[in-house]
């Protein structure tokens, strides 16, 4: 196993885990029949070219260290979507309740968006990861924000790719002006939440009905003979 492989598994141990920790809390919320602040959720290690790239702009080492866990505090990063600007607020107050990580630091960048227009909270988070070796203290990355600031976000973010960052003026504007647009969706969906989560749970309801009036096998077998 290379040394990359090795500084890197404890990083994917985490995400799958804080992964399956947090899709259960959306779970938990389905079973109590009470509408999810969390919609969906996803995660991935941070791919080494990311990583070299980041170590060039911070003008650190590329090499597996103290120091790089240290500054990079993204290598393991979660991100959890929500419906509604407010449910935001619900997952890092449950986040914040959790004994089984320690928020170590919070980013807003709601209240005050970034200048390409980006919008999603931050909260960075220190997790222990059981290993054959004992416990490993890990840094990661939380990103909370409407499906809105995601849509957007996932858009800037490959046309970042293909500008390099470097956007013409023109792009940049749009861009801006496009943030502000996902986030008037998501004050206009806040005034007419409560209608809509209404007729989400009329739906459940109503999946969950038709789901119990199907015939089970057996009785499949019988009403067949
Ligand atoms: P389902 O049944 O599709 O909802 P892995 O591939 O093992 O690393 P995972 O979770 O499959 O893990 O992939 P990832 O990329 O971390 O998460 C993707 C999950 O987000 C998938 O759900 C997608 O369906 C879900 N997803 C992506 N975009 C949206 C969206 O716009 N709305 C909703 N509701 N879900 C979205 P699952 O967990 O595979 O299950
Ligand atoms: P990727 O590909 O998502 O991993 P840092 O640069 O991380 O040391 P900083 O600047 O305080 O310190 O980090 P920040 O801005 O709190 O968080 C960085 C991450 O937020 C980025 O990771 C993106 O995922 C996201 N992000 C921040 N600003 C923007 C933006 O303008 N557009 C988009 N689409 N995403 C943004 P990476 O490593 O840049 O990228």
């Amino acid at each position: 196993m290379g040394q990359w492989d090795r500084f890197l598994a404890p990083y994917k141990q985490a995400v799958d885990e804080l992964k399956i920790k947090f899709k259960g809390m959306r779970g938990q919320f389905e079973t109590e029949n009470t509408n999810s602040p969390i919609e969906f959720v996803t995660g991935r290690v941070k791919p080494l070219a990311s990583i070299y790239d980041k170590t060039l702009e911070k003008g650190i080492a590329f090499e597996p260290s103290e120091k790089l866990a240290h500054e990079l505090q993204d290598i393991a990063g979660l991100r959890m979507m929500c419906q509604f600007v407010s449910d935001i607020e619900t997952v890092v107050g449950l986040l914040r309740q959790r004994n089984d990580l320690r928020i170590v630091e919070e980013k807003d960048y709601i209240s005050q968006e970034k200048q390409s227009g980006y919008r999603s909270y931050h909260v960075i988070v220190e997790y222990p990861v059981q290993t054959i070796n004992g416990e490993q203290l890990i840094l990661a990355e939380i990103q909370i924000r409407t499906l809105a600031m995601n849509f957007w976000a996932s858009i800037e973010h490959s046309l970042n790719y293909k500008y390099k960052g470097i956007f013409p003026e023109e792009i940049k504007l749009r861009l801006q002006r496009a943030a502000e647009a996902a986030f008037q969706l998501d004050e206009e969906m806040s005034k007419i939440r409560d209608e809509i989560q209404e007729a989400q749970a009329y739906f459940s309801e109503y999946k969950e009905s038709q789901n119990t009036h199907f015939p089970t096998d057996r009785e499949g077998e019988q009403t067949n003979r």
